[in-house]
């Protein structure tokens, strides 16, 4: 009896990790997929991302404010309409493990001088602070970054003015272990098999 409780909070233990799965390991948002016909000013029901502070509008491509997104029909002005600009935050966290960060962001598109956006993960781990001047075009960022388990990507414009800069493309992904790593997991793997094989014809 005693043996079958050690066993079983041994196989609690082992059963630890398993709560892992709540984590995600990717991210691809575009903002497409939000299910409106048309800009939205303050917007705050995103699929994958909630507003911990002030606000977002979601912006339609050619809106009556000239502003152009970078693909698609979506994209997002990260200084809503509420003069306190808001910080968006992903929903999910995310597994640990190495990751590539990236995200196509444009200057504001509407007047000076500049917007500079803070790109966070977990508890103040910076990525990057962006200064984007307010004409600049569309631009890729890309990032490398080790995470640990729960860490949640943000995003936060400075000010409020209600005019923040344009976010669109937001892409996290795993990056996988490299192949020498495998090769070499396989390599030991034949070794051993080979390993148990003559050991097998000694008997
Ligand atoms: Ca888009
Ligand atoms: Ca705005
Ligand atoms: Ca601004």
């Amino acid at each position: 009896m005693k043996n079958i409780i050690r066993l079983l909070a041994l196989s609690a233990l082992f059963f630890v990790p398993m709560s892992h799965a709540a984590f995600i390991s990717s991210l691809h948002d575009g903002f497409e997929g939000e299910g409106q016909a048309a800009s939205v000013l303050n917007y705050n029901s995103f699929i994958n991302w909630d507003i911990t502070d002030g606000t977002v509008d979601l912006i339609s491509n050619g809106n009556i404010w000239g502003i152009s997104c970078s693909s698609g029909s979506f994209c997002v002005d990260l200084d809503g309409s509420s003069n306190n600009a808001g910080v968006m935050t992903t929903k999910e966290g995310f597994a640990a493990g190495k990751y590539k960060v990236s995200f196509d962001l444009s200057g504001n598109q509407r007047q000076g001088p500049f917007d500079t956006v803070t790109v966070l993960f977990g508890a103040g781990s910076l990525l990057n602070a962006v200064v984007i001047d307010w004409d600049a075009g569309w631009s890729t960022y890309s990032f490398m970054v080790d995470l640990v388990d729960g860490d949640k990507l943000s995003f936060a414009n400075a000010g409020g003015d209600n005019i923040g800069a344009i976010l669109d493309n937001v892409s996290v992904s795993a990056v996988p272990l490299p192949a020498a790593v495998w090769l070499f997991g396989s390599g030991l793997m034949g070794f051993l098999a080979m390993r148990r094989k003559a050991k097998s014809q000694h008997i």
